[in-house]
């Protein structure tokens, strides 16, 4: 089942029929500690509104109430390298290394709901960086019991120079107005995804392809459970909270992404999460 926020509203899509949600808020919801049975039993009392061709050309909002965004860092080892290149020069590379084999992992806030976007809206690139990236991402959805219930595709924009100049203006590099997407929807399996589900991310410019690539999230180094017990140590969501897992993904050292290119993150199960990128005049 998959939940969108379209216009205000939440919808809920289940074997092609639409459902709207209207008694309850989307925190609430979310926070439901059996959410999928809860989904179940609201569409046997409910009719459905229309079927799922009604979503094509809305424009969805980010599937968010009041959660914050968190992220993981260097949990599959094309990001450590990565990292450990693009800071070779600060002198910042060993920490990446580290990090990839303690046990602590690597834990950082993101966004909070005002500061991402959803599917078919403009991610941004900062005005003082040159070198900057999309991270495909899957996303999970732990309610405020700290389970796990949920999944979206999550887009951790990220400035490569700023993060490179200095491992502590990770804060900068990461986290500004429109520099996370999320969505469409958030899906609700009622069960743990499938450990051979795929991430793909193509990005185009002027009518080419000028990146594209395909992983496993097998190839990751930590659990999903570890990540989501490590964040709720000493640290409380009354909301629940999404939890980007880390990229896989890297183009390589010599791209940058453009004004006008358009990003394409899709995940097994969940759907595709579009952006355009943009930047402040
Ligand atoms: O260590 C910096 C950030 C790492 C990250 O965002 C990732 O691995 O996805
Ligand atoms: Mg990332």
């Amino acid at each position: 089942m998959k939940l969108f926020k379209i216009e205000n509203e939440i919808i809920l899509l289940r074997a092609e029929q639409l459902y709207r949600i209207e008694e309850i808020s989307w925190d609430e919801l979310v926070n439901q500690e059996e959410l999928y049975t809860y989904l179940q039993t609201y569409i046997e009392t409910y009719s459905s509104i229309s079927n799922s061709a009604w979503l094509k050309n809305k424009l969805m909002d980010a599937p968010i109430g009041n959660q914050e965004i968190w992220a993981a860092g260097v949990t599959y080892l094309r990001s450590k390298e990565a990292r450990m290149e693009e800071s070779k020069q600060s002198g910042g590379s060993d920490f990446y290394a580290k990090v990839y084999e303690a046990d602590r992992p690597e834990l950082f806030f993101k966004s909070t709901a005002s500061r991402c976007v959803g599917s078919g809206q403009s991610v941004y690139i900062r005005r003082d960086s040159a070198w900057n990236v999309p991270e495909p991402e899957l996303t999970l959805f732990a309610n405020r019991s700290g389970k796990i219930v949920g999944y979206t595709i999550g887009n951790d924009m990220s400035s490569r120079d700023i993060e490179g100049d200095n491992p502590l203006y990770l804060p900068q590099a990461k986290s500004y107005d429109g520099s996370a997407a999320i969505g469409p929807c958030l899906w609700i399996p009622g069960r743990t995804i499938d450990a051979q589900t795929n991430i793909s991310m193509r990005i185009e410019r002027e009518g080419g392809v000028v990146f594209s690539g395909v992983i496993s999230i097998s190839q990751m180094k930590r659990t999903h459970e570890e990540l989501i017990s490590y964040l709720f140590r000493e640290m409380s969501f009354p909301h629940g909270v999404y939890l980007m897992t880390g990229t896989c993904l890297v183009p390589p050292n010599d791209f940058t992404l453009h004004p006008g290119d358009k990003i394409v993150i899709a995940i097994d199960g969940i759907g595709e999460l579009i952006n355009t990128v943009a930047k402040k005049s």
